[in-house]
C-alpha cells in the first residue's frame, strides 16, 4: 500500500457472530478502532476508570496508520467532573454517525452521569492525512452543567476530558512466557507554553515524584518517545493546552488531561478539543533531543531505587531520573510513606555481594521497605485460584531494639491492609549474623485481589540489612491439596 496516496473510506460496523457484537471503525476492510460500552467486572481493571463507571465509554485499540499495530490502548470518551470528580458521563443517551463510506467519519456520543448533573456531547471526526501518513482523531468535548446548585465551592471542582492509555505500556513488570513486547519509548515529553520541553523518564516512581506538565502550549504535543514511525501524540488544541495540566499515572501510565476554569468560564458551557495522531519522526526526535534534563528525581529522600525481581540481590535498579531498561518495566522497592526514616539502598554490605536494602536509625518508631505491585495487577502474568506465595530473605541485624521481620499479605487497592490477615516471619532482635526469614501466603486469593504486598520492617532503633530475596509462586492444585 502506498500510504502517501492512500484514500480512506471509513465505516462504523457491528460485527456478527455474537449477540451484542463488537462495534468497530473500519478503513476499507481494516478495523482501526473499537468502540466499547461494556461492563468492567475486574476490580483491578475498573481502577483505570476510578471505580465509579462500571460501563465506561471507550475507543480502544486505535491504529494511527493503516497496517500498523494499535498505538493507543484506550481513550475514554467521557468527562469526569464535579466536586473531587464524582460525576462521570457514561450513560449513553445517543450515538450519531455521519460520513459513512467517505474519508471523513463523524461519531457523536451524547452521554450523562447517573445523577444527570452534566451532559457530554463528544464528537470524533476521523480523517486520514496523506502527507503525514497518519489517521487524525479529532475530539470535540462539550460539557453542559445542568445542575449548578451544588453546595461545593468551585475551587473544589475537578474536570477531566480524557485519560488515554498507550498500547503495551507499562511494559511487563517481570519476564514470563507469552509476555507482550515493551515499546521502545524511554520518556514522556510535552511542549509547554514557555517553549521548553517537559519530560519524565518512563519508570514507575518518576511518574509519581515529578510535578505534572502544567500549561501545554497552544496546539502543544504530549507523547512517549522515541520509536521510529511509532510516536503517538496527544495534541491539545487551542486554549485547551494552556488551561490544562497533564498528569501521568505511576501505575498504568495513563494520561490524565485536566482543564481548569475560572468562575466566569464555569458559567458557560465547557468546550475542549484534542487530537490523536502519529507524530512524524523529525518532530518527535527534535522534541526528544530538546527536552529539559533532570539532574535527579527525589522520592522519599532517595534518588535511586532497586528493581523488584523474583530472585533479587538488590544489585540492579535505576537512578529515578532514568528510564527502566531492558525488555521489562520492573516496579521498584520503595520506603513506605511515613516510615522512610533510615531507609537506604546499601552498596557497601550484602550477603553475597555489596548490595542490600538497609534500615539504620536511632528512634523508637518503625521503618519499612515495601513492594506492593507484585501480582497480575502489577503488569505480570495471570494467576489461577490456587495461587500462593513463599517469600524468603536473608537478614543481618546490629543492636535492633524491638525486632526486624518480613510481612506478606493480600492487597486490595484503596483498602486498608488490615482487611485480610497478614503473614509474618519470625522476628530478629539485638545482633544476628545473616539469618533466613520466610513467610507464606496460601491461596485462593480473596475476591477481587490481584496483588500481594511484601514489606521488610524494623521496629525500634538499630541497623538491619536485607538481601537475597526470593519469591516462589506455589499452587495448591499441583501439590494435590
Ligand atoms: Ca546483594
Amino acid at each position: 500500500m502506498d500510504l502517501k496516496k492512500h484514500k480512506a473510506s471509513f465505516t462504523f460496523r457491528t460485527l456478527g457472530g455474537s449477540c451484542l457484537g463488537e462495534r468497530w471503525i473500519y478503513d476499507h476492510d481494516e478495523p482501526i478502532a473499537q468502540f466499547s460500552n461494556a461492563t468492567i467486572d475486574a476490580p483491578q481493571h475498573e481502577l483505570l476508570y476510578f471505580g465509579n463507571c462500571p460501563r465506561p465509554l471507550l475507543l480502544q485499540k486505535l491504529k494511527l496508520q493503516p497496517g500498523q499495530r494499535p498505538l493507543f490502548a484506550s481513550v475514554p470518551l467521557y468527562w469526569r467532573f464535579g466536586p473531587k470528580g464524582i460525576y462521570t458521563t457514561v450513560e449513553l443517551l445517543g450515538l450519531e454517525v455521519a460520513g459513512e463510506k467517505s474519508d471523513t467519519l463523524s461519531l457523536t456520543f451524547i452521554a450523562t452521569d447517573k445523577e444527570r448533573v452534566g451532559k457530554s456531547i463528544r464528537t470524533l471526526t476521523l480523517t486520514y492525512c496523506q502527507e503525514t501518513m497518519s489517521y487524525i482523531y479529532d475530539f470535540n468535548c462539550e460539557l453542559l452543567i445542568m445542575k449548578r446548585d451544588t453546595e461545593e465551592k468551585m475551587s473544589n471542582w475537578f474536570f477531566e476530558i480524557s485519560d488515554p492509555m498507550y498500547a503495551d505500556l507499562p511494559g511487563p513488570s517481570q519476564e514470563f512466557s507469552g509476555m507482550w513486547t515493551k515499546p521502545g519509548y524511554s520518556h514522556f515529553i510535552a511542549e509547554l507554553t514557555d517553549d521548553s520541553i517537559w519530560q519524565i523518564p518512563i519508570n514507575h516512581i518518576a511518574a509519581r515524584a515529578v510535578d505534572p506538565a502544567i500549561g501545554i502550549k497552544r496546539d502543544g504535543l504530549f507523547m512517549p518517545a522515541f520509536e521510529a514511525g511509532h510516536n503517538p501524540a496527544i495534541q491539545l488544541m487551542g486554549e485547551t493546552g494552556p488551561r490544562s495540566t497533564i498528569s501521568v499515572c505511576h501505575w498504568g501510565y495513563d494520561v490524565h488531561i485536566l482543564p481548569s476554569y475560572t468562575e466566569d468560564e464555569f458559567k458557560e458551557n465547557l468546550n475542549e478539543q484534542f487530537r490523536l495522531f502519529r507524530c512524524g519522526d523529525d518532530k518527535a526526535d527534535a522534541m526528544f533531543l530538546a527536552k529539559t534534563e533532570r539532574e535527579s528525581v527525589d522520592y522519599r529522600g532517595l534518588n535511586a531505587l532497586p528493581y523488584h525481581l523474583p530472585v533479587n540481590s538488590f544489585a540492579e535498579g535505576i537512578k529515578l531520573n532514568e528510564p527502566t531498561n531492558g525488555v521489562t518495566d520492573p516496579c521498584l522497592w520503595e520506603p513506605t510513606e511515613g516510615m522512610e526514616e533510615g531507609t537506604e539502598w546499601c552498596h557497601d554490605m550484602g550477603r553475597t555481594d555489596n548490595h542490600s536494602l538497609k534500615i539504620c536509625k536511632r528512634s523508637s518508631g518503625s521503618s519499612q521497605w515495601v513492594m506492593s505491585y507484585e501480582g497480575q495487577g502489577g503488569f505480570t502474568d495471570y494467576w489461577t485460584r490456587s495461587i500462593g506465595f513463599k517469600i524468603s530473605i536473608w537478614v543481618k541485624t546490629e543492636d535492633v531494639a524491638d525486632g526486624t521481620y518480613l510481612g506478606l499479605g493480600w492487597r486490595l487497592f484503596h483498602q486498608p491492609l488490615e482487611i485480610f490477615p497478614m503473614s509474618y516471619s519470625e522476628r530478629l532482635s539485638a545482633t544476628n549474623e545473616w539469618t533466613e526469614l520466610t513467610a507464606e501466603l496460601v491461596g485462593p486469593p480473596p475476591d477481587g485481589v490481584h496483588d500481594i504486598i511484601i514489606f521488610l520492617q524494623q521496629d525500634g532503633s538499630g541497623t538491619s540489612w536485607f538481601d537475597d530475596f526470593e519469591l516462589v509462586k506455589t499452587s495448591s492444585e499441583s501439590s494435590g491439596d
